[in-house]
């Protein structure tokens, strides 16, 4: 039996002995070395004891993305608190959801936040923390010595809210070990990282996909990550990795497009030389921007699929073996199953080129919602296997997305896959992003296209375009998958991730 150790301490104990004086963040123009960063958290444990905080209680961090939000997260897990990294960008009535749902006792924010209104609302919420970019008021005043807890294998060691593009938020609690699942073989094996690598995530740290490309891969490799506290567009992300020239990119798909909209070959402030590998997940990539980005920027991007109930990648591309437009391939350790709707791992799977919804299996799954039991037995199923909510196809292994089991459409008996026609829509030259719903036309469902438009003017000086597009799409795809209407949006609805909810574009 291995010791019990605590996860935090461990990731800060090893980048102690092997690199204490390298950077483990970079913010701006200031360098947070492994040994601060070991001191600042171990103080931060010390203030949130000395506050009354103690292992088990959770801890909501609402924090743009800084040496305080690290040194919050781990010094919380040395504590073993829970630390729950929420987004930065929510309201105070959600904030204050958050807070009563999982029965926070502490919360770590900036001043005046609208976290911070929200903890008046739930007073429970009885420590509140203001902290600036480095860290909370009075760290340095606490001791740098701290005893970490040790806390049990089956506990929660940090939560996440899941995002999920349906209902309100779910709280995703995870052991503390989950922490260290995408160090390998993801990163290891796929993103083939080392210490010499320089990790930047434009998603942040509230979102799993940023916490573990942000906060803890840096750490698994005793490498670098960039923080970016502010919400990135695309100038300022290409300034950033002018500037900080990291080796690995993630991002989600919706702003490598922007990215690549805005980047200039040639500009010097448009330097990507630096890029090894970029990632990109929280959504399906499309296969026209994979390859786009591929031609214009002569690096791959790598589309993989992970979860906040996973805290992992569980389909992914690997480098020089690129699949455009599709998840790739099952990430070693994982095992996954394709059974029609209503199956469970015991079912039989659907056969090869046949869609079907995915189920997973593998290290540190979530086991259970937080609070949510009707939740927790409709995703989490018996043996172990995880209900994605995802339907896909496979072929030789390859799988690609065909959307949420949630989203699809049944259209005259056929299945829709919105990606799909998505992906056809954005093939006409006014079309700049796009999302396919349900309409109800005399009660039968018919896929809509909701349009965002390259030049918004067009839709007032082009009254032919909405036909132009449609009659484009019927030239492509079965008369069954073909947009019936088209609807102007200045915006698609998204959640804080990024993600189009288009549930909400539904009619019916
Ligand atoms: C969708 C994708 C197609 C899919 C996440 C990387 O997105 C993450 O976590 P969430 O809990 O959402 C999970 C759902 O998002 N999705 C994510 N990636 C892809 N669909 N292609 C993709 N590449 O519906 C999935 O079930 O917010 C992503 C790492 C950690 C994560 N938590």
């Amino acid at each position: 039996m291995p010791e019990p150790q605590n996860v935090a301490a461990g990731l800060l104990a090893a980048n102690l002995s092997r690199c204490p004086d390298k950077a483990a963040y970079l913010c701006n123009d200031d360098t947070l070395t492994h040994r601060a960063l070991a001191a600042d958290s171990a103080r931060f444990a010390n203030l949130l004891r000395a506050r009354g905080v103690v292992a088990g209680e959770r801890v909501v961090l609402v924090l743009p993305d800084s040496f305080a939000y690290a040194k919050a997260f781990l010094g919380a897990m040395l504590l073993g608190a829970v630390p729950v990294p929420v987004s930065a960008m929510l309201t105070r009535a959600d904030y204050a959801f958050i807070l009563a749902d999982c029965a926070a006792t502490a919360l770590v924010t900036w001043e005046d936040s609208p976290a911070a209104e929200a903890a008046r609302d739930v007073p429970e919420t009885g420590v509140v923390l203001c902290c600036g970019l480095d860290g909370p008021w009075g760290l340095s005043e606490h001791s740098a010595e701290f005893e970490p807890a040790v806390t049990r294998d089956d506990a929660p060691g940090f939560m996440l809210y899941s995002s999920g593009s349906t209902g309100r938020p779910k709280g995703v609690p995870h052991a503390a070990a989950d922490l260290l699942g995408p160090a390998s073989p993801w990163g290891s094996d796929i993103l083939r990282a080392t210490g010499d690598d320089v990790f930047f995530s434009a998603s942040k740290m509230s979102f799993a996909y940023g916490l573990m490309s942000s906060l803890t891969l840096p750490l698994s490799f005793g490498a670098t990550g960039v923080f970016f506290p502010d919400k990135p567009g695309p100038y300022e992300l290409l300034a950033a990795i002018a500037r900080h020239r990291p080796s690995l990119f993630f991002c989600v798909p919706t702003l490598y497009n922007l990215v690549l909209r805005a980047f200039e070959p040639g500009n010097p402030e448009h330097d990507l030389s630096s890029l090894r590998l970029c990632y990109s997940a929280g959504e399906a990539l499309p296969a026209s921007l994979c390859r786009q980005w591929l031609l214009q920027t002569g690096v791959e991007i790598l589309d993989g699929i992970g979860s906040t109930e996973a805290f992992n990648l569980f389909l992914s591309n690997a480098p020089g073996r690129v699949h455009c437009g599709a998840s790739g391939e099952a990430v070693p350790g994982f095992e996954t199953r394709l059974v029609a709707d209503g199956g469970d791992g015991a079912s039989p799977e659907v056969p090869d080129g046949t869609s079907g919804n995915l189920l997973i299996r593998g290290p540190g799954l979530a086991k259970a919602y937080w609070n949510r039991p009707e939740k927790t037995a409709e995703t989490m199923l018996p043996e172990g296997w995880l209900a994605t909510g995802d339907v896909y196809v496979r072929e030789n292994g390859v799988f690609t997305h065909q959307g949420r089991s949630d989203d699809m459409l049944k259209v005259g008996a056929h299945w829709v896959s919105p990606v799909q026609v998505e992906d056809t829509l954005r093939t006409h030259p006014a079309v700049a992003e796009c999302a396919v719903a349900a309409l109800r036309v005399e009660g039968l469902m018919r896929p809509c296209a909701h349009v965002v438009l390259k030049d918004p003017g067009l839709a007032q000086s082009q009254p032919q375009l909405a036909t132009d597009i449609l009659r484009h799409v019927r030239g492509l795809l079965p008369v069954h998958m073909c947009p019936v209407r088209v609807e102007y949006h200045t915006d698609l609805p998204k959640t804080p991730t990024g993600k189009i909810q288009r549930f909400r574009l539904r009619s019916a």
